[in-house]
C-alpha cells in the first residue's frame, strides 16, 4: 500500500483550519488537523514544500516509522510549527490504519473505558454578576464543569478572554490583522480581587460544579504560590497555567504550599516539555492537544506516562482546534484509563458542521465518541473552497509601566 498524493487545505468558518488529506493507492484516504493558531500558513508551508514530497510512496500503515522518519529525520527538532505538521500526518495516517481495520480508533487504542467523556466549557463575564449568568447559562445546558474567566476591577484593560462589555461572550482571536491589541495586566488587582470572587460562584452553585480557572501563565511562581492558598478553600477542579509552562521547575514552590490541582501543557509540543512535571507529580492534569503535540502516536506516549504518575488528561480544546483534532482527542478520551476532562469550544455550527461532517456527539456537557471507522470525521471540500485565509492574532500583554508580560 502506498501514499500517493496529499493537500493542504486553509480556511474554514471564522477559523483558519489546516487540513491535511493523505490518498493513497486503495481508494482510502485520511485526514489530519494541522491549525496552529494564528500561525496558520506556517505548518501549511511545511507540509507543502518538505513532507509531502516525502510522503509519497510511503506505506502509510506504518506511522510509527513515518513518525520516527519525521522527527529524527528533520535533525532540527520539535517546536510547534514542526510538531503540528507531523500532527496532522499522524492523525491522518491513524485515519486510514482505522478506516482499512473497519474500526473507530478507540477500538485500535484498546476499546473503550467509559460512554461519554465529561466536558468543561468557557463562561466569561466582564463582572461577577456577568460571569455568574454565564455560568449559569452552562448549568442550565447540563455542563457538570465550567472555566471561569472575570474581568477585574479597576484593570486598565480587559484580561485574557474576558469581554470588555457585559453580555458580550469569548473572545480570545481577533481577525483583523496580524498586529495584536494590546492587554494590560497588573497581578496585584488580579490577585485581591479573584479569590474572593471564585468563592462568591462556589456559593452561588454550590458543592458539585467543577469550577476551573485559567491564569494564563501571567504569575511568578511566589505569586502563583499565594494565590493558590487563597483559593483553596473554593476547591476548584483545577487552576489552569498559573506560572509561564515552560520552566518546569516552577511548580515546585506552589506544590510546598497548596495541594489545588494544577493543569498545564497547552503550549507543550513534545514529551520532552512536561517529563520532569509529570515524573515529579507536580501536575495533576495534562493539557496538550494531539494537533500541537505532534499527534495521536507522540500524545499516546504522554498519556501513558503521565498515567504511571496520576497525572490525568485535560486535553487542549480551543475554539482554534478544529473537529479533526477533537475527534482524535474524543477517541483518546474514550480509552484513557488516566482521563480527566476535556475542554471542548468547538461548536457545533451549522456551518463547521457542513465542513466536517461527523456522528460525534454533545450532549449535557459530555462528549460521546462516534463508532464509524478512524477518525470518524469527513471533510467537504467544496464547502472550504467558500473560505479564505484571514490573518489574526492574540492580543499582547504590558505591564502598566509598558513592560512585556506573558499572554
Ligand atoms: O491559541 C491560544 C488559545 O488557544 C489559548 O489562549 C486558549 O488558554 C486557552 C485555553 O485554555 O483554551
Ligand atoms: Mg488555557
Amino acid at each position: 500500500m502506498k501514499i500517493t498524493d496529499a493537500r493542504v487545505f486553509v480556511g474554514g468558518p471564522k477559523k483558519n483550519y489546516v487540513t491535511l488529506k493523505i490518498m493513497t493507492d486503495q481508494g482510502v484516504y485520511g485526514l489530519g488537523d494541522a491549525t496552529l493558531n494564528n500561525r496558520e500558513t506556517l505548518p501549511a508551508k511545511y507540509l507543502q514544500d518538505y513532507l509531502i514530497p516525502n510522503l509519497i510512496g510511503m506505506d502509510p500503515r506504518n506511522s510509527e516509522d513515518i513518525w520516527q522518519f519525521l522527527y529524527r529525520g528533520a535533525y532540527f527538532r520539535r517546536g510547534p510549527i514542526a510538531m503540528a505538521a507531523y500532527g496532522a500526518i499522524d492523525m491522518a495516517l491513524w485515519d486510514i490504519k482505522g478506516k482499512l481495520a473497519n474500526m473507530p480508533l478507540y477500538q485500535l487504542f484498546g476499546g473503550k473505558s467509559r460512554d461519554g467523556a465529561m466536558c468543561y466549557a468557557h463562561a466569561t463575564g466582564a463582572d461577577l454578576e456577568d460571569l455568574m449568568d454565564s455560568v449559569a447559562a452552562y448549568v442550565d445546558e447540563g455542563y457538570k464543569a465550567v472555566r471561569v474567566q472575570c474581568g477585574i476591577p479597576g484593570m486598565p484593560t480587559a484580561s485574557y478572554a474576558v469581554p470588555e462589555e457585559k453580555g458580550a461572550r469569548n473572545y480570545i482571536t481577533d481577525y483583523s490583522g496580524i498586529r495584536p491589541t494590546v492587554e494590560i495586566w497588573d497581578s496585584g488587582k488580579y490577585m485581591r480581587f479573584m479569590p474572593e470572587a471564585l468563592m462568591r460562584i462556589r456559593e452561588r452553585f454550590g458543592p458539585e460544579l467543577h469550577i476551573l480557572h485559567d491564569v494564563h501563565h501571567r504569575l511568578t511562581p511566589r505569586e502563583a504560590a499565594e494565590f493558590a492558598k487563597a483559593v483553596e478553600p473554593v476547591g476548584l477542579f483545577w487552576l489552569e497555567d498559573p506560572t509561564p509552562a515552560d520552566d518546569q521547575d516552577a511548580l515546585k514552590l506552589l506544590r510546598r504550599h497548596s495541594t489545588v490541582p494544577v493543569a498545564i501543557g497547552e503550549v507543550f509540543n513534545s514529551i520532552y516539555d512536561c517529563n520532569k512535571l509529570i515524573e515529579q507529580e507536580l501536575i495533576d492534569y495534562i493539557r496538550v492537544a494531539v494537533t500541537y503535540a505532534g499527534g495521536i502516536t507522540h500524545v499516546k506516549r504522554i498519556v501513558d506516562l503521565a498515567a504511571l504518575h496520576h497525572v490525568k488528561t485535560g486535553f487542549h480544546g480551543a475554539p482554534s482546534h478544529s473537529p479533526l483534532c477533537m475527534a482524535a482527542q474524543a477517541h483518546l478520551n474514550a480509552w484513557a484509563p488516566n482521563f480527566g476532562v476535556q475542554e471542548y469550544l468547538v461548536l457545533g455550527t451549522p456551518e463547521c458542521d457542513a465542513l466536517f461532517p461527523s456522528e460525534h456527539r454533545m450532549e449535557n456537557g459530555m462528549v460521546y465518541v462516534s463508532d464509524a471507522p478512524g477518525l470518524g470525521v469527513d471533510f467537504d471540500e467544496t464547502e472550504v473552497a467558500r473560505y479564505e485565509y484571514q490573518p489574526g492574532s492574540h492580543p499582547v500583554v504590558r505591564l502598566e509601566d509598558g513592560t512585556m508580560w506573558n499572554y
